[in-house]
């Protein structure tokens, strides 16, 4: 390939930061290469999308993208890593260096919004006529510092230094009208590479901006301050992404969002519809579909109704027939905090249009389920609009043709139970997609080591687009050769995280020790407190006999918590506190290391889970929907330490019992156990326990005098009543995570059997590709082809 990028380099770099390649900085020469980029891509994203509009098309709605970093996703994709090195090199920078300056898009808060990332990268890759829609938020989810052991939380405004990526259409900007303020949406469009191929697909965040860009009476008046204010008011709608995973938050500026976001892209869809095949909108559902990302984008539904049947005339039963065609939903948690419902009278406030049809579909479906003989009773549970409230996913279970959940386990919970009603009249709606992550990022680009060696023993990278193929390399899994190139890449990449993190947060942690991971929201149902608990107890049985021989441990967590959960906040301190402890105490040294790693995000992640040894998924059967970090661990050749929930039964599957640890109580067993279930009982009987819970109250760990560690105590051993004292069952699974924990451990001393172990996890690991979802949901639900540019 010719050296293109070597030649202009100097020149965007230049443009970027106005000063000679010598004087810029990293993030000036991120910026220049950045938009160097989009230079390159540009002709091909015109035309692709060209391309894609004239066929049927897939729309995935969602309000929050985690993508993270992009240019070494783009570099990679293209083919120009190696031609990008040498670029930055011969204009004397290094591009690890400038790679780093990049701040990451963090516009979501977990893994529903990191799966939407996923998703769009193995659209590109596999050619799918595919378009992300969301909202540009200025401020990304909040960065966190721990300071004393608490979590601090700080804005981030993550494109403020100006940010290539995203190029801004004014030319297809739309309007959305709320009944206090009309509002101008206006795309920005970021360009979405696949991996070895020319198309490139669009990921669409909308900004809100004021109509009149100058309300000249008002300006020319006393009104003036007034009239500014009131412009910021619209700005606002975008200002920030809601820190909260799994629960909802009642918040009219959210439900602003929800609508501004989806009207303005149905507009664009209805417009490029009418563009490509006429003004009869009733086939509409011919050339689209919408995926509903959750709940979050459920007004799309009535808005659909609100501008095919007011703009474009189309009757009722027209309107709702394009919609029953049109949308499929996804289900992405069983959690009853997060079920979002709005008062019938913010909706009154907002978008009385919208209103009217809420109530209509709902008194269309009371008579349609009443005609059809079912109980009062269900209809009024089941209705859109009750209580006072818009139920947003009776909403989305009602108009969609296709209903799923994001593992086999989930999507048999909601039949059986969070939507089992829906469930009980249209079965036929209902069908699983277990989720999957990128192997493009999870693996390609954040473990060129490992994956050097996949490529060298199947003899090509084939599996970076078909990942099922590493499974032919099942038979290598017994080589005591390659079991030492395992492990030394492992213990490079340990070497690599640890001075990351030395740099990053000034801390030294051992390297010849098991890595043992949790990164994840922090929520009580993921039980970081459970992990918390063993390390106490661990810390404890070692002071008792200093001679127990442990292989030394590094145990890290990563971790949020929305600033408003006050009992995952006390969580995250006390972890912290239980790492004063164990990192102060010289008899651990060397042996207990406890690291939090602050600002838990995608960046941190690719350092993390390459030198992870063991992948801590030990949520309360059934409450994890599936997981995506239990995948990118697998794929990594971490084990699995994990109860059966979500998506790890499907890892525990394929790869058996022989290659994971499983551990706790079943999901269909928890509510026997349940009801004879004494947490007071499991205190003072389980060897330890008590210690280790009495720690919280009596000086060894210390919560700044605010009750916060008494609080966690009195959770678990009392709850507010006899029925919800431990609901997240840590005291249940004591004693059965310790055991396996411990024994894990101890299997690792055995480096060969560990490392045959890593093998099976990774050449297993295909069906949690991303590229493995997407083809199910291109095929069973939007039925979609590839279109290649
Ligand atoms: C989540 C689930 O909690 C998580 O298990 C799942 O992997 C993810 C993607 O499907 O969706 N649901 C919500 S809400 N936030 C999540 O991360």
């Amino acid at each position: 390939m010719t050296s293109d990028l070597t030649q202009s380099l100097g020149s965007f770099v230049r443009s970027a930061s106005g000063k000679t390649t010598t004087s810029s900085s990293n993030a000036e020469f991120w910026a220049g290469m950045a938009s160097q980029i989009v230079n390159q891509i540009a002709d091909s994203w015109e035309t692709t999308t060209g391309t894609y509009q004239t066929g049927r098309q897939e729309h995935y709605f969602s309000a929050e993208f985690l993508m993270g970093r992009a240019l070494l996703n783009n570099l990679s994709n293209l083919g120009l890593l190696e031609e990008a090195q040498a670029a930055v090199a011969a204009e004397g920078a290094d591009l690890a260096d400038v790679l780093e300056a990049e701040h990451d898009a963090a516009l979501g808060n977990g893994g529903l919004g990191r799966l939407a990332a996923c998703f769009l990268d193995s659209c590109a890759t596999m050619n799918l006529p595919v378009t992300g829609y969301g909202i540009l938020y200025r401020y990304g989810l909040f960065k966190q510092t721990i300071d004393s052991g608490f979590q601090n939380e700080h804005p981030d405004p993550w494109m403020e230094e100006g940010y290539p990526f995203v190029i801004r259409r004014e030319e297809e900007a739309r309007y959305v009208r709320f009944s206090d303020m009309d509002v101008r949406a206006i795309p920005y469009d970021m360009p979405i590479t696949g991996y070895n191929t020319k198309n490139v697909n669009t990921l669409r965040l909308w900004k809100s901006e004021p109509i009149e860009e100058f309300d000249y009476d008002a300006f020319n008046s006393q009104r003036f301050t007034d009239a500014i204010v009131e412009r910021e008011h619209v700005a606002d709608l975008c200002r920030v992404l809601y820190p909260n995973d799994t629960t909802y938050e009642g918040k009219v500026l959210r439900v602003r969002q929800q609508y501004f976001f989806v009207s303005a892209s149905l507009q664009t869809m209805i417009d490029v519809y009418k563009r490509e095949h006429g003004n009869d909108l009733r086939d509409f559902g011919k050339y689209n579909s919408v995926q509903l990302n959750d709940t979050h984008p459920v007004l799309a539904i009535p808005e659909l109704m609100r501008l095919l049947m007011d703009d474009n005339g189309l009757s009722w039963d027209d309107a709702w027939a394009v919609v029953q065609q049109t949308f499929a939903y996804t289900n992405h948690t069983v959690l009853a905090e997060a079920l979002e419902t709005w008062e019938v009278s913010i909706f009154k406030k907002l978008f009385p249009r919208i209103l009217a049809i809420v109530q209509e579909i709902d008194r269309r479906f009371r008579e349609e389920l009443a005609t059809a003989g079912w109980h009062p009773g269900k209809i009024e549970y089941m209705a859109p609009v009750s209580g006072g409230s818009v139920h947003m996913a009776w909403i989305a279970c009602y108009a969609a043709f296709s209903i799923n959940g994001v593992a086999a386990l989930h999507t048999e919970i909601i039949k059986r139970e969070t939507l089992h009603d829906w469930h009980d009249i249209w079965p036929e709606k209902f069908n699983n997609k277990t989720n999957g992550v990128t192997q493009r990022r999870w693996l390609n680009s954040c473990n060129i080591p490992l994956a050097n060696l996949l490529t060298e023993e199947l003899g090509s990278d084939a599996w970076v687009t078909d990942l099922a193929q590493l499974e032919q390399l099942i038979d290598r899994a017994d080589d005591p050769a390659l079991h030492r190139r395992l492990i030394e890449i492992k213990r490079s990449n340990k070497e690599r995280f640890a001075s990351w993190v030395k740099g990053r947060q000034g801390v030294d942690i051992p390297i010849d020790a098991i890595y043992d991971v949790q990164i994840k929201r922090l929520h009580e149902y993921k039980r970081q407190l459970l992990n918390g608990m063993y390390i106490l107890d661990l810390y404890y049985r070692l002071k008792d006999d200093p001679s127990l021989d442990i292989a030394p441990r590094v145990f890290i967590f990563g971790a949020k918590a929305a600033p408003g959960y006050k009992r995952a906040k006390a969580i995250i301190k006390l972890i912290n506190e239980i790492g004063r402890v164990v990192n102060n105490d010289p008899d651990m040294a060397g042996r207990l290391t406890v690291l939090w790693v602050e600002n838990y995000n995608v960046t941190p992640a690719e350092y993390i889970i390459p030198a992870a040894d063991v992948s801590e998924q030990i949520s309360t059967a059934g409450k994890e929907a599936s997981g995506t970090s239990n995948m990118k661990f697998m794929m990594n050749g971490a084990l699995t330490l994990g109860t059966m929930d979500g998506a790890n039964v499907e890892i525990h599957e394929a790869v058996g019992d022989d290659n994971a640890y499983i551990f706790g109580a079943r999901e269909e067993d928890l509510p026997e156990l349940r009801k004879r279930y004494n947490p007071r009982e499991a205190y003072e009987t389980v060897p330890g326990l008590k210690r280790v819970l009495d720690s919280f109250v009596n000086g060894v760990l210390d919560d700044g005098g605010s009750g916060d560690f008494y609080d966690l105590l009195t959770s678990l051993l009392d709850g507010s009543s006899w029925e919800d004292a431990d609901v997240y069952y840590l005291l249940g699974d004591f004693a059965d995570y310790r055991d396996v924990r411990d024994r894990m451990a101890e299997d690792y001393k055995d480096q060969d059997k560990w490392a045959k172990m890593c093998w099976v996890n990774i050449v297993k690991s295909g069906r949690f590709s991303s590229d493995r979802t997407i083809n199910d949901y291109a095929q069973q639900v939007w039925k979609i082809e590839p279109a290649a540019i």
